[in-house]
Formats: structure tokens, C-alpha cells, sequence
């Protein structure tokens, strides 16, 4: 099996996994797309439709790059049937948007995650900062790749002030009219690597696709001509299987990315905080006004910048209200403790007299 599916990303790992999924006669697949109620698989048989039919089939729910067990029919005329969905061995995901309850799966089993930026216009370092926090809670690896170098006003203080935010993660900085710079960026892809691409619309992400496998698989279209941004071009999540190389995910550009509850993530994204906040007094240290905060301190110095502090604290209070929704227990204790605050102001002699 090995064999067959390597093009596609699988390897001895996935064969173990496999062997440990409960799904008598099925085959392993990977989802290369996902519509709404239907999805695309790729297996040594070729792209398939599939769906998701069964008892407990509402818990399953493929998303692209996902591996899935399959099996036909129940008409041989049917499409396929999705089974079972293998563990995932990264999964990038994005806090509920708008007012839908849950978190979203963007993509899985991603190896390299790219945060893929345009220097059309100067880089929004808070918005980078964000995608790297939600990429290094992925379990991928996530990198920086910045676009439209040929367009850029000031590109070496753009590429200096997006390397002040990133410290050791890889950033490469590619132009469509640079081949020196796009073979660079080929020559590191491996066969049988995921390469998923995230950022706003219009940043490039399809075109870089295309670039680098040489040839029009994504549908990409110009910005508008006023504010520069994009147009929404890439309308799903799509994976595509380069040839003997690389397989690159394309993702639709997003207005806004919500983080999700943020663990190990955020630490990550600013390692020079996580290193002050060693030092803190208290170990829970909220970084905004205890006494002995070694971060706050740092910025009284001049040794941290007060806007990545302010960065770090609102996407940790994003993170924070991203838990609660989506954990009953501790959505319970906020609930109890928000409840005793209250108790307590009431009988708080400023709060009667505020009345
Ligand atoms: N000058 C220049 N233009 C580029 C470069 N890369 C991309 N573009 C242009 O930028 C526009 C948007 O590119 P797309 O690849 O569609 O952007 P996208 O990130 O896929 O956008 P969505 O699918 O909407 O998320 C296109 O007109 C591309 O030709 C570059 O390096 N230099
Ligand atoms: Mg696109
Ligand atoms: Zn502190």
C-alpha cells in the first residue's frame, strides 16, 4: 500500500494508523476536497466521490488532507462511503466564525503550514502574529513566505520588520518575476509533503501554486484596483498532488482569522514573552498589572515592544473566550466564578452606592 499512496502523502506511519482503525474491507483514501455534504478522495483507484453515510456518521466529518477509510456503495453505482477517519497527525483550526458554535477544521495532516503574505502593502505584523500563533497550534510547521516582492515600496524594511515577529521560523520572500527566488522555495519541497497555504485574499497563494508546480491547476484573478485586496478567488479548500513532488493545499483567502483555544501556540509565536514570563512572580501572571511581572517590567526597559505585548494579551483573551465556548467545564467554572463577582459587587458598599 505504501507504495501506491506515497505520491499522495502516506508512509509506513499511516500503514500502523491504518491497522488500528476499526473498518473491515475498507481502503484508505485522502480527501482532496470537500463540498458540502460530499467529498473528493484520491486513492491508487484514482479521484473518487464520496460520502459520509451511516450511524455515527454526523461525528465524522472529513476535511481536506484528511486520510479516510472507504468502501463502496451500498450500489455499486453510489459513490464511495466513508467509514472511518484516521487520526490526524496535525490539524489547523480556526475559532467558530461569525455566530456558529464550533471551531473549524481548515485543513489536516499538514506538514508545512505557510503564511503567505503580500508586500503590496506594508505587512500587517499583529495579522501575521495571529497566523503564526494558530499555525504553531497546528502541529505543522509553519513558515512565512512573502509575496510580490516586485511590488513592494520599502522592501527591505518590510522584510526587517516581518523578521522582528517571526525570530527563528523560516521566512522566504518570493516575487512571480523572480525565478531565482521561486526555484529556491521548489528546491525545498519534498515528495509526499503537505503544503498548506493560508493568508487574505489576493496575497498570491494560488498564483505561488501554480508557480511552483508549474502549471494552472488554482483559478487566480487580480486585485482591485482601489485598496489592492483580493477578490475571493479561491472559493473551497483544495489539495493538489503535484507529480512526484510536493501535494499543496489551497485555502480561500479569510477576512479575518479567529484564533481557537490556544495552548502551546501562543508561547510559540512569542517566544521572547514566554521567556520573561519565566521571571514573573506568579506563575498564572496575566502580564497587566501584577506586582514582580518580569514582562511588564521588560517593557518599562525597553526590552520588549508594548505592542507585541498587546498582541500576545488580546489574542490570549480571544483564546481564552474560544475555551469557554467549547468546553463545557470550563465554561461551567467562568460561569460560577463570574457569578461569585457579581454576588460579591453587590454587596460591595461602592456598588450600593452607585445606585
Ligand atoms: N506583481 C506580482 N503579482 C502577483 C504576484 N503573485 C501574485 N500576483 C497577482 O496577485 C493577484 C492575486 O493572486 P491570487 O493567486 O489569485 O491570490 P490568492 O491569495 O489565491 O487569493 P484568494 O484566492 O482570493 O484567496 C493575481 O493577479 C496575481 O497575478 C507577484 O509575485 N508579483
Ligand atoms: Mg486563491
Ligand atoms: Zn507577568
Amino acid at each position: 500500500m505504501t507504495d501506491e499512496l506515497s505520491p499522495l502523502g502516506w508512509d509506513e506511519g499511516w500503514d500502523a494508523t491504518f491497522e488500528g482503525v476499526d473498518a473491515e474491507g475498507a481502503w484508505p483514501a485522502r480527501v482532496t476536497a470537500q463540498h458540502r455534504d460530499r467529498w473528493t478522495v484520491q486513492s491508487s483507484m484514482g479521484l473518487r466521490d464520496a460520502r459520509v453515510v451511516g450511524a455515527g456518521a454526523a461525528a465524522l466529518k472529513p476535511v481536506t488532507g484528511d486520510w479516510v477509510a472507504c468502501v463502496v456503495g451500498p450500489q455499486k453505482s453510489d459513490p464511495w462511503s466513508i467509514v472511518a477517519v484516521l487520526p490526524r497527525r496535525s490539524a489547523v483550526r480556526r475559532g467558530a466564525a461569525g455566530g456558529s458554535q464550533g471551531q473549524q477544521v481548515l485543513a489536516a495532516n499538514v506538514d508545512r503550514l505557510w503564511i503567505v503574505q503580500s508586500l503590496e502593502i506594508p505587512p500587517n505584523l499583529r495579522s501575521i502574529e495571529r497566523y503564526l500563533a494558530v499555525a504553531w497550534e497546528s502541529g505543522a510547521s509553519p513558515e512565512v513566505v512573502l509575496t510580490k516582492s516586485d511590488l513592494a515600496q520599502d522592501l527591505d524594511a518590510a522584510t526587517a520588520a516581518v523578521g522582528d515577529v517571526t525570530f527563528g521560523t523560516p521566512l522566504w520572500v518570493v516575487s512571480v518575476e523572480d525565478p531565482a527566488a521561486i526555484e529556491a522555495l521548489r528546491d525545498s519541497l519534498a515528495a509526499g509533503q503537505t503544503v498548506a497555504l493560508l493568508g487574505p485574499s489576493g496575497a498570491g497563494k494560488s498564483t505561488l501554486i501554480n508557480r511552483l508546480a508549474d502549471s494552472e491547476l488554482a483559478k487566480t484573478a487580480e486585485v482591485r484596483a482601489g485598496d489592492r485586496k483580493g477578490r475571493h478567488t479561491t472559493t473551497s479548500r483544495e489539495l493538489f498532488p503535484i507529480h512526484g513532488g510536493a501535494l499543496f493545499l489551497d485555502t480561500p483567502g479569510m477576512r479575518e482569522l479567529k484564533v481557537m483555544d490556544l495552548d502551546e501556540g501562543l508561547g510559540h509565536a512569542f517566544p521572547e514573552i514566554d521567556e520573561f514570563s519565566a521571571e514573573c512572580r506568579f506563575r498564572d501572571c496575566s502580564h497587566s498589572s501584577e506586582p514582580g511581572c518580569a514582562v511588564l517590567a521588560a517593557v518599562e526597559e525597553g526590552s520588549l515592544d508594548p505592542d507585541r505585548l498587546a498582541s500576545y494579551r488580546k489574542l490570549e483573551a480571544e483564546a481564552a473566550s474560544e475555551r469557554r465556548r467549547v468546553d463545557p467545564r470550563v465554561r461551567a467554572e467562568y460561569v460560577a466564578e463570574w457569578k461569585t463577582a457579581m454576588r460579591t459587587l453587590k454587596f460591595h458598599p461602592k456598588y450600593k452606592q452607585r445606585k
